[in-house]
């Protein structure tokens, strides 16, 4: 498996070829795209993407071999995602994409399932074929999911909706050593306005001042206690079966999206508040589970890029040294989680 950064370059081939693809593309009337390519799995990703994390995890999981281009992010230092040649892989400017014979799968969720899918006996054991463990892979699946246009509404339904808000904090210490002319690249190009906004806020903004902007701060608390009322769910899984994985004994798609958001919460500072001192034993003792998957290092933590790991420790800094902070995020001694 390749995990280095490769520079996009796209030759113009012309006349796409008329070849349905899966995922929103289809949806957007995208189906078009081919995408040139040198090997059969191919996967524009990025470090620190949530999404993409899933993505590597489920491909070593399953054990495919693939081509890797490495896309930034304004987190990880600029806005490649919305330049042109990125924009002809994915007209939404979003990570990751999986690309499958020339063919683009966009939207994680649908990206793993079709990777399983073509997997053989492997992909068979990560998507099990039995109609109520299907059932319950995919009922964890889709709550792990970031679905629809609006990624911060929905977090009462779906986990992976929290996981923007409370990496809020993360966002305003990761962005502020990016210079302020390329989150202006991105006001110019990004499909999206609104993401780029948020960004140029947090960095005016920057991680002291996050507490006093009431919008912020009231997206933050909605997403951690929802986030709180999907993990005491999850941990309820452990009293049904007593087994190591979300659907009992086997390590399953579930668990493939379920460790990028106990990765992202733990990456954003929120592991003590969700499970520190014996609250959520069973969610701490999965999280320690996961970790231990030869899959996780690769996959995750040892492409944790530098932008990340300095914004973590800017982060844990920020909150030990600002009371208010802590107060408004609800971290503060003494106001910690229920159990
Ligand atoms: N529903 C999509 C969400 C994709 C998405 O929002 N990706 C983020 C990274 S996790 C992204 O590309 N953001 C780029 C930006 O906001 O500029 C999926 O599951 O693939």
């Amino acid at each position: 498996m390749k995990t280095g950064r490769s520079d996009i370059e796209i030759p113009d081939t012309g006349e796409p070829e008329a070849t349905p693809a899966w995922g929103l593309a289809g949806c957007l009337g995208e189906s078009d795209i081919r995408i040139p390519h040198t090997q059969e799995w191919e996967l524009y990703h990025n470090s620190f993407s949530l999404c993409s994390k899933k993505l590597r995890v489920c491909l070593a999981e399953l054990e495919i071999p693939y081509r890797s281009h490495h896309i930034d992010l304004i987190e990880t230092g600029h806005y490649e995602n919305v330049g042109r040649a990125y924009l002809k892989i994915n007209p939404r400017g979003l990570l990751p994409v999986l690309v499958h014979k020339g063919r683009p799968i966009y939207e994680s969720h649908d990206e793993i399932v079709y990777a399983a899918a073509q997997a053989g006996k492997r992909g068979r054991e990560l998507l099990p074929k039995q109609p109520e463990t299907r059932a319950v892979v995919d009922q964890w699946m889709d709550c792990a999911s970031l679905k629809g246009d609006n990624p911060v509404q929905g977090s009462h339904e779906r986990a992976g909706h929290c996981v923007p808000g409370l990496t809020l904090p993360l966002f305003a210490t990761m962005v502020r050593t990016i210079p302020y002319r390329e989150i202006a690249k991105g006001l110019l190009t990004h499909p999206n306005k609104e993401r780029p906004m948020v960004f140029l806020a947090l960095k005016t903004l920057g991680i002291h001042g996050l507490a006093g902007v009431t919008p912020f701060m009231k997206l933050i608390r909605r997403s951690r206690d929802d986030m709180g009322h999907h993990l005491d769910a999850l941990g309820k899984q452990w009293e049904r079966h007593g087994q190591a994985w979300i659907t009992g004994e086997r390590f399953t798609l579930a668990d493939v999206s379920w460790v990028v958001i106990l990765d992202r919460l733990a990456e954003a500072d929120w592991d003590e508040y969700f499970w520190g001192e014996g609250r959520r034993p069973a969610v701490s003792a999965y999280w320690k589970r996961l970790r231990e998957r030869p899959s996780y290092g690769p996959a995750i933590d040892e492409s944790r890029g530098d932008s990340v790991r300095r914004g973590m420790v800017q982060l844990k800094l920020a909150k030990a040294q600002n009371r208010k902070l802590r107060e408004s995020l609800g971290v503060a001694r003494g106001r910690t989680a229920k159990s």
